[in-house]
């Protein structure tokens, strides 16, 4: 059994204690009370999720295993002549909480190698697909079509679900699952925006490395692959990529049916999709300059058109955090760090809004938050680096989101969660409560 496997077990057998423990002797005590606007507005703050693989502080931000994006950065293993760390490696830190040693992460990087081929038929399906379907249904369905491979559901069909085992037959999947995503996304890629000219997956390279080649990236996309990938892994239970993919798991469903659930989540416009959002937004905006970065009066109005006809400003504001998401300050330091980026127009035009947008929308009086998340800096250094065909960069978030959500369901098996299933109740019952009838 691999390093990963054996130290998982360890962990999961030392925590169960303590969930059962909480479960039988303190089952009663209360995390907190459900009002009327909670339960209408989609349950905003209501403690109803467990997971220790990453917490988010509403000021701070995210911490994975209870490290922060710069800590965690630093003390994972890095790729010899990279800046950035193994994907793998943060693989076995969100799934056992320990930082591996580079043995320990070259050890998973030989694991994904061997579990990275992707079977036939995936492409073939690719392929009979309208070429202008969007490349995170194309994403979605390549995932749900790889449910045949699915170790759990083998196991199941055959009579052999053990409660206490079955979480080795969703880390089996989701390994192999999350290894074969960069080959299926950079295929999507090469096929619908390249002229159909897919790059083979190169076995010297790792997750990260791999997927660069792939897309026919030359350094550092690379880094910038692994850092996107990391960054966009977890941001805690309750959003909606992240609880799509547990609630469906719950069920018994396996990996393969519950992460291609969760990118169906992930491709809302409120959510994942907003990278994309932004990037339309400020391009359209700019091809309206004829190419040029606005003045700031100018793009104060652009702001407040958009509001005014009532759409969102993308990429600003979260159901969660109440300052500067720290995925976005990372994202904005590697534009800052890397020569060419720093100048470039579409980044002025981004650290431009970044300036003027947030007293907007505190004028404006309704978002919470006025500060950007993750998805007002994501795009433009993908557009930097030549991948400008914008509806993708859905899928790029979706290739990260997996790492977060399936260490997140093979814990939720491990701990043997049960079906989730939360209770509704009628207006007529909310009316009662309040005293109204
Ligand atoms: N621009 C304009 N209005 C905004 C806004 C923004 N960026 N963010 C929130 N609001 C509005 C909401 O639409 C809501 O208006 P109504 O009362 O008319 O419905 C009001 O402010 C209150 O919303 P909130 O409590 O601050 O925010 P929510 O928790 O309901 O929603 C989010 C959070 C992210 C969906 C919202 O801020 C938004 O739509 N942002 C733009 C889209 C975006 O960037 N999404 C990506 C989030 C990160 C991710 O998941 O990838």
């Amino acid at each position: 059994m691999s390093t990963l496997k054996e130290t998982l077990r360890k962990k999961i057998e030392e925590h169960r204690p303590r969930i059962a423990q909480l479960t039988k002797e303190h089952g009663d005590v209360k995390l907190g009370e459900v009002t009327i606007a909670q339960a209408i507005g989609g349950a905003r703050g209501v403690k109803c999720l467990v997971t220790d693989i990453s917490y988010l502080d509403p000021m701070e931000g995210i911490r994975f295993r209870g490290k922060t994006i710069p800590e965690t950065f630093e003390a994972l293993p890095k790729v010899p002549g990279s800046d950035y760390p193994y994907v793998e490696g943060f693989w076995y830190m969100l799934l056992t909480g320990d930082v591996p040693t580079m043995e320990q992460t070259l050890e998973v990087v030989e694991d994904f190698k061997k579990r990275r081929q992707v079977p036939e038929y995936v492409f073939d399906l690719l392929r009979t697909l309208p070429r202008d379907t969007h490349p995170m249904t194309m994403f979605s369905a390549a995932i749900v079509a790889m449910q045949r491979e699915s170790v759990f559901a083998r196991n199941y069909a055959e009579g052999n679900f053990n409660k206490m085992t079955c979480w080795e037959e969703m880390y089996e999947d989701s390994c192999n699952l999350l290894a074969k995503l960069p080959v299926i996304a950079a295929y999507i890629y090469r096929m619908k925006y390249k002229g159909d000219t897919p790059i083979g997956s190169d076995a010297n390279l790792d997750f990260g490395g791999d997927f660069a080649q792939m897309m026919g990236q030359e350094k550092p996309y690379d880094d910038v692959a692994r850092m996107y990938f990391i960054l966009h892994s977890d941001h805690e239970s309750g959003n909606v990529s992240a609880h799509t993919t547990h609630l469906v798991a719950s069920a018994l469903s396996d990996a393969y049916y519950s992460l291609s659930a969760g990118i169906n989540g992930l491709a809302g416009p409120l959510h994942g999709l907003a990278n994309q959002e932004v990037l339309s937004w400020t391009q359209h905006f700019m091809e309206k300059l004829g190419g040029e970065v606005p003045t700031k009066e100018k793009l104060k109005e652009a702001i407040w058109d958009t509001l005014n006809s009532g759409q969102v400003v993308p990429g600003y504001g979260h159901a969660v955090l109440r300052k500067t998401d720290p995925r976005y300050t990372s994202q904005r330091e590697f534009c800052l760090k890397t020569p060419g980026l720093k100048d470039y127009p579409l980044f002025k035009l981004v650290s431009m809004i970044f300036e003027v947008a947030p007293d907007i929308l505190q004028e404006h009086g309704k978002a919470k938050n006025p500060w950007p998340n993750v998805d007002a800096q994501s795009g433009v250094i993908q557009w930097y680096y030549g991948v400008t065909e914008y509806d993708f960069y859905t899928v790029l978030f979706g290739v990260g989101r997996a790492i977060g959500v399936l260490a997140n369901i093979t814990w939720d098996r491990a701990l043997g969660y049960p079906i989730e299933r939360p209770k509704s109740i009628t207006t007529d019952m909310m009316e009662a409560a309040a005293g109204i009838k």
